[in-house]
Parts: C-alpha cells; structure tokens; sequence
C-alpha cells in the first residue's frame, strides 16, 4: 500500500472576499485508500450555465446537482475549452486547446478518431498509477482511421486512447449509428442484418425524415431530414441493425445502469470513469416517467431526467461505500441551445426559465454563454463548500489531476490548478482561449477581447447571437456579465495588449 500525506485543513473563510485560506498541513495519516481516490467526471451534453438551480434556475429543479454543488466547490467562472460538442471533449480528455487540433469539429458518426493514440489523455495518466478506467455515454471524437465496418471489432476509439472499458454512442443521439458500441462491437448486433451507415447519400427504398414525413413523430426544423429511427428522423444514412438500435426513451436509463455497473465491477480498485449523459441534447427523449416533470416541454424533462440520473449514481456510490473516496466533477460540453433542429417546444415552452442565465449568446457562440458551464467538484469530507470565481477550464483537469494522483505528467495547455479545484485557492488561471465554431477569443481577468469575425450575426436557425461582428469586441466581464457594452473604442490600451496576448498565444 502507498503511504500518502492526508491534508486536513482548516478552511477560513474571509466573508468579504470570499477567499478560502489554507492553513498548513496539521495531520499526516497513512491511508492507502486516499492515495488513489476514485474519479469520476460527469460531462452533460448542451447544459447552460443557468440551467441548474445552483446558479440560480428557479424554473427548473435539480435538487440532486444542488445538494452535491453546494457542498463541493462550485465554480463561477469554470469553462469549457468550446461552445461545441466534439473540441471540447477533445480538450477535456487530452489537456490540449482543441484549435491546435484541426479536426477538433463536430463530427459526423462516421469520422476517424481524433485523438491520435500517441497522445497523452487523462485515462492514460491515470493508467499509469494503476488505475482502472471507463467511459459511459457520449463519445463524438470519432472512430476508426476512415472506414468503420460497423459488423465488425471497431478500433482505435475510447480503448485505444486509454479506456479499459468503453460502452458508448459514437457520435451524438441526433446522428447514426443509432447503436451502442461496447469495447469497440455493436451491441446487439444480427450478423444477418449488417449495418451500412453513409453520410452522402440515402440507401435504396429507404424513408427519410424529407420524403417520408409522415413516418416520424417529432418533426425536423433543420437538418435531421434523413434517416428516421424509432420515428426521429436523424443526421446521416442508416440501413440494417435493427436489432442493435438503441431506444432514445431508455437511453438515460441505459447509460446510467452501465456507470452503476461500471463503479460497483470496480469498487475495489482505483478506478476513473468518465460518465458522459446525452441530456439535453436533441433529439430530447425523457423517459415516460420524466414527461411533463418540467412543464417547460422536452427540453425541461430531460435536465430533470439527468439531474435524477445523477442522484442514483451518487446513490450508488454511497452505497457501495465509495463517496469518501471519490472526487467528482460536474460540468457540460457548451452552452443551451432552445431549437437545434427538431420541432420541440423548448423555444415555445421556454417561458420564465433562462437558460444561459444572465449571459450573452449560447451553444456556437464566443460571447459568454458558449463556454461558461455550470461546473464544480465535489468530494465528500474532502472538499469543503465554498464558491469559487477562480478562471479555470476543462482543459486543466489533465495536469490537475495528474497532481493529485502524484503523477509527473503535465500538459502544455493544461494548467496545474489542483488546489483551485480542492477549493484551497482562489488563484486560477491568468488567461484563456475559448473557441467557437473554428472562431477563438482571448480572456483574461476581468476581460475578454472577441476578434473581428465575418458572418451572421445570430445564427439563424438556432436563434442564437454567435459573436461575429465587423469589429474588435472587448468588453469587462465584472461589470458587464452579459456584455452589452463593447468597450473596444473606449479602451484603445487594454484592446492592444490583450490582442498582443491572444496572438503570442495563437502564435500568430
Ligand atoms: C449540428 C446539428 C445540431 C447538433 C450539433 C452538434 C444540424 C443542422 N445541426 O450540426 O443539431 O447535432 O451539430 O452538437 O445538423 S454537439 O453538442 O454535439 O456539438
Ligand atoms: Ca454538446
């Protein structure tokens, strides 16, 4: 067993400025069990900032992630490295900024896989100090090196990149294959009924969402006008795997029995799981149980179903006498998004509820929506409570944890900032660059400088404001959360020096 120093700290907490001060080190324990503390991330799918009760959603309840936010360190200024799906995984799991990577875009089902296997990634740190990992849920970094035959052993994915074990969907719940993929094989898969998927073009004599829809029971607004599965019309070509075809409505259920499996097969090793829910991206399924939960449609009964999800993942953990041991982070891949392409009442049954809270843009957009995320770590009888609005960022998680697990690796862009996420300190990151649909914007401090970008404004079909504008965009993020006043042409100096920084960074 390793010996390891336990840190007991005594938490002062200056009221005014809500700084948490560590006082040295007062008790040194040998216990085994703290050396190697389990670790799980639980990463929602399109959540905004303002969505959970713990930053303030009244019409929403999520009573689980409250309870848990509440006791752990909740983060107001915790972001992703993007305001979509695929780069900020990337980001999450290599430590990487995902616009070094040219490929880090949402990806269709059928995309290579992006992370090259020579790459560092948290599960392959954590292999290193014996740990056993996992990943349930979402996937979309692509599989394969082009050409998946989906009838046979899929690889390199998740298993290649540092999971043991990996029961995923491969891209999102909108797009095929509409099947679950458990260390690289289709689950449920007929050999008499093999999978063909395209992306270009339909197979014969099947429906599609665009001629066929009568066929479907929710109805495309834009996009997900091709092949229909379980009524949903969807993005990409499907024929064959009737069988494997997951159910949307189970789906939450689904993956959270494969996270209770996968922490209750492990209990007795340290183990990492990276437990990555669908909910709330479209094509939004509650369960029966969660229809109507919120009154604010599909949309709404999803964000309970995944807050309820949650409760019983804790449950688990509880139960199999894993909390103590156990430093969890909550957090989502980018901001809300009402209409993404389905007609599904989130816009029209929206009503007092805010998704991005009191911020500017959301999914796709550089302004603060896009990456803010509702975030915190939570460890029980570890972490005390407190809120933090130290600047940290998904991509930190690599080095930070590589610390706590007494691992040497560090990542270049991935800052080490362990005691921010233990809630010993305030002092996060100095800077920061965000990313948005190929575009990226600089951050530091107080302040964030959005560079000129040609295109539309608000992007039409989602009706969300992306932050394209002629011209450079600064703004004080203290006293303009919601960036309404562009401080570019008042503030000549600061707008300079930060597009100095951002361009020393970007290595322009
Ligand atoms: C977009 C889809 C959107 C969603 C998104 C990926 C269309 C018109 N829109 O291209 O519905 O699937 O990709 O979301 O197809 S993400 O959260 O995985 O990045
Ligand atoms: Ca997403």
């Amino acid at each position: 067993p390793l010996i390891l120093l336990a840190l007991v700290f005594v938490i002062s907490i200056n009221c005014k400025e809500k700084k948490a001060t560590p006082i040295p080190e007062t008790v040194k324990v040998e216990d085994s069990k703290t050396a190697k503390p389990n670790i799980v991330v639980i990463y929602v799918d399109d959540l905004g900032y303002g969505d959970v009760g713990f930053n303030g959603a009244t019409e929403i309840k999520t009573p689980n992630l409250d309870k848990l936010a509440n006791n752990g360190v909740r983060f107001t200024n915790g972001f992703a490295s993007s305001a979509t799906c695929t780069p900020s995984r990337y980001a999450l799991l290599t430590g990487t900024y995902p616009w070094r990577e040219k490929n880090a875009k949402i990806l269709p089902g059928t995309a290579p896989l992006i992370i090259s296997t020579d790459q560092m990634t948290v599960p392959k740190m954590l292999k290193t100090k014996g740990y056993h990992t996992g990943i349930v849920g979402k996937w979309h970094l692509g599989l394969g090196t082009g050409h998946v035959n989906w009838n046979e052993h899929v690889s390199p994915g998740p298993n290649e990149v540092g999971f043991d074990y990996s029961y995923i969907m491969a891209a999102t719940q909108d797009r095929v294959p509409t099947v679950y993929i458990e260390n690289g094989d289709v689950v449920g898969l007929d050999p008499n009924d093999p999978i063909e998927i395209s992306y270009k073009e339909n197979f014969e004599g099947q429906p599609t969402g665009k001629a066929n829809p009568e066929l479907t029971n929710m109805k495309w607004h834009h996009g997900h006008n091709n092949t229909i599965v379980n009524g949903i019309p969807r993005i990409g070509y499907m024929k064959g795997g009737e069988k494997a075809k997951w159910k949307d409505e189970d789906m939450a259920d689904h993956f959270l029995k494969g996270a209770q499996d996968y922490v209750k097969k492990h209990k007795d090793e340290p183990f990492f799981l990276y437990y990555a829910m669908q909910q709330p991206h479209v094509p939004r399924t509650p369960h029966p149980r969660f229809v109507g939960a919120s009154g604010l449609g599909p949309r709404g009964d999803v964000i309970v179903e995944a807050d309820w999800c949650i409760g019983e993942f804790i449950k688990t953990l509880e139960t199999e006498g894993l909390l103590e041991n156990t430093l969890i982070v909550f957090t989502s891949d980018n901001g809300p998004v009402l209409n993404d392409g389905y007609f599904d009442d989130a816009d029209t049954k929206i009503g007092k509820h805010t998704p991005a809270g009191k911020l500017r843009g959301g999914k796709y957009s550089l302004f603060e929506a896009g990456t803010r995320m509702p975030f915190f770590t939570y460890w029980k009888g570890t972490i005390q409570p407190s809120v933090s609005d130290a600047l940290v960022c998904q991509l930190d998680l690599l080095s930070s944890i590589a610390k706590l697990v007494e691992s040497d690796v560090r990542v270049e862009d991935s800052q080490e900032l362990l005691d921010v996420f233990m809630g010993k300190s305030q002092k996060g990151r100095e800077s920061l660059v965000i990313e948005a649909t190929s575009r990226t914007a600089y951050k530091e401090g107080d302040w964030v400088m959005i560079p000129p970008y040609e295109g539309p404004t608000v992007l039409k079909d989602v009706q969300i404001e992306i932050g394209n504008s002629e011209d450079f965009q600064l703004y004080n993020l203290k006293e303009d959360i919601s960036q309404q006043h562009n401080l570019a042409e008042t503030n000549k100096e600061k707008l300079q020096e930060m597009i100095a920084k951002f361009e020393t960074i970007r290595g322009k």
